[in-house]
């Protein structure tokens, strides 16, 4: 008999002991759940106005190209550029008057007036070989390549 009651009695420890390990586990699993959790939102919190929006740009080519009209003649003398871009003449040339004509067909976008100073701009959204000259010198001679 008492050897009875002792095993019920250690088996009621024994239940104890499981239950109070059965809850020691879901208590921890619960704050395991929970922490994690806490952490995400922290962080989350913290990455929104600690990280603003990644502005990634993207340096787009100068879209004016300059041609110098200076020494009895254009500077550069030959030049490629993309559909859509803009080339400028910049009259300089210690008071000689200068213009810039295209020459065929494509070229009659280039017409500038005579110039002693200045600046003048054509915008080629038409790919093909531009040749133009000085009309008052016309050894003065100049290529605009559009791609
Ligand atoms: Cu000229």
């Amino acid at each position: 008999m008492t050897g009875q009651f002792r095993n019920a009695s250690r088996r009621a420890r024994v239940a104890a002991i499981a239950v109070a390990a059965i809850s020691l586990v879901v208590f921890s699993a619960g704050c395991a759940q929970q922490d994690p959790a806490d952490d995400a939102a922290t962080s989350s919190t913290i990455a929104v106005p600690g990280a603003p929006a990644p502005t990634t740009t993207t340096p787009a080519p100068d879209p004016v190209t300059t041609i110098d009209v200076s020494d009895m003649k254009f500077s550069p003398q030959s030049i490629t550029i993309e559909a859509g871009q803009t080339v400028r003449w910049e009259f300089d040339d210690d008071g000689k008057a200068h213009n810039v004509t295209g020459l065929r067909d494509i070229g009659l976008i280039i017409n500038s007036p005579i110039m002693k100073e200045g600046e003048y701009s054509v915008t080629f959204d038409k790919p093909g070989t531009y040749d133009y000259i000085c009309a008052l010198h016309q050894e003065m001679t100049g290529t605009i390549v559009v791609e």
